[in-house]
This record gives structure tokens, sequence and C-alpha cells, in this order.
């Protein structure tokens, strides 16, 4: 579904601005007061992905002095943009509110760590998940459970401490964790989603399936090597 920030804008007014004689600088202040928690919760967000970054930079640090190598490779972090969080919310029918985001959406801070083999992505789930400020929500192994299409990646939704002036607050992280070689084709298999004009998609769909389990096999012989 297209979205733009001029169908926010809109729908927030309908969902909310109901009074008809309200002047259109009262409709805008408005607007401005209900979408300011909502930012400030986004920055909560931001703050909980540099958390996140350090307790995966710290584990890389140790472990690169432990096994003499480093565990990983990069760590990308993204903060779900306003129109995807907008977008989600629509589907599921809810408000565009400060509590519906952050009691229906899990995912708007996503950290993606990209590790040399299998086994890193193993260390560093359970590295994690041991630490005792790490609550885990959901895991999902798509490693040892790939999805139909072949997509494989460890997926953990995890809430996090966040120590602000006066407060402690509890954010919730997703965490995507997969090798190079996942990576690959999930960057590679994400781009052809939307390519829309594709003939043969079955034929599409099993190749695709075909390189990721090459790709997951090529995997298993380079973690044979080292
Ligand atoms: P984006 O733009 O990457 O954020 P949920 O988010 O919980 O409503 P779901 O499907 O239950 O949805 O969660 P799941 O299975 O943990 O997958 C969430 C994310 O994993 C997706 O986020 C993708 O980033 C990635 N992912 C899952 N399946 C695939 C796949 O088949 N191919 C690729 N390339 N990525 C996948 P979003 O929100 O879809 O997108």
């Amino acid at each position: 579904m297209e979205i733009n920030r001029l169908d926010i804008a809109k729908q927030i007014i309908n969902d909310n601005i109901t009074d008809p004689s309200m002047s259109e600088a009262e409709k805008f202040n408005a607007i401005g007061q209900q979408l300011l928690p909502i930012q400030e919760l986004m920055s909560y967000y931001r703050c909980a992905l540099m958390e996140v970054e350090t307790k995966f930079n710290v584990l890389n640090e140790e472990m690169s002095i432990l096994f003499d190598r480093n565990p990983i490779e990069s760590i990308k972090s993204r903060e779900k943009s306003f129109e995807s969080i907008f977008a989600k919310l629509q589907r599921k029918g809810l408000p565009m509110t400060e509590a519906s985001i952050a009691s229906n959406i899990n995912d708007i801070a996503g950290v993606r760590v990209i590790c040399s083999f299998q086994e890193d992505v193993y260390k560093l789930t359970d590295a994690l998940l041991q630490q005792d400020d790490v609550t885990l929500i959901i895991k999902k192994d798509y490693i040892r459970n790939p999805k139909e299409n072949g997509y494989r990646s460890m997926h953990l939704i995890i809430e996090i401490p966040i120590f602000l002036a006066k407060r402690k607050k509890m954010m919730r992280v997703e965490i995507q964790l997969r090798t190079i070689a996942m990576d690959y084709w999930a960057s590679l298999e994400h781009k052809l989603k939307y390519k829309q004009e594709v003939e043969d998609a079955a034929h599409v769909i099993q190749e695709l399936k075909d390189c990721a389990d090459i790709i997951a096999l090529v995997d298993r012989r380079m973690e044979k090597l080292r």
C-alpha cells in the first residue's frame, strides 16, 4: 500500500480531531501535541539501539581476545520509519498513539548483526541472552528451522532497560543475527520481492530456495574449513 506523510497527517486529524469548530491553527497545534510523545518515544528507541550496539561491541571485543578473531563482521541499526509504523498500525486497525506503538510493535528499534560463521551467531545469541538486564520476549531460530522460501536468520525480540535522568525505562529491540552469506541472500531476495513484473514466479521462488540451500551448504563448508 502506498503511504505518505500527508495520509498520516489526515488520518491523525480524522482519528483525533473531531471537533468541527476548531480553526486550522488549533488543529495544527493539536496534532503537534499528539506527535510530541511519539517523538519522545522514538528517542528512547534510539537510546535502546545504542545500548544493544554497545553490548555487541563489547562481546566482539572480548571474543576477539579469547578466540583471536572477530565474530562480528558488521552491525547495522535502524529505527522503523514513521510511515512503516503507521502502515503497520493501520493494517492491524490500531490507533497511532504512543501507547499503541509501544505495546503493539516490537520492531521499531532493529539491530542486524552480521557474523563470520554460523557458530558465531549462536555464541553471540547465548552470550547476550545470559546478561542479567536482558529479557527474552521472542526467539525465532530460522537457521535451524529455515522459512519455506529458504530465509535463514536468528531473530530475537528482547527487552532492555535504558537509564534516563530520573528513571529507568524498559524498551523492546528486534535483533537479527546471521552470517555474511545469509545476509547476502536476504538482501537480494528482499530487492527481488519488489520486482512485480516477474513472469515465471514459481520458477523464481524455486531458484531463490535453491540459492538459499547452496548458500547454507557453503556456510557449513566454510565452518568445517575453519
Ligand atoms: P523490514 O523492512 O526489514 O523491517 P512482525 O514484524 O513480527 O509483524 P513476522 O513475520 O512475524 O512479522 O516477523 P519475523 O518472521 O521475525 O520477520 C521480521 C523481519 O525479518 C522482517 O521485517 C524482515 O526484515 C526479516 N524477514 C523475515 N522473513 C524474511 C524473508 O523471507 N526474506 C527477507 N529478505 N527478510 C525476511 P519486515 O518488517 O518484513 O521488514
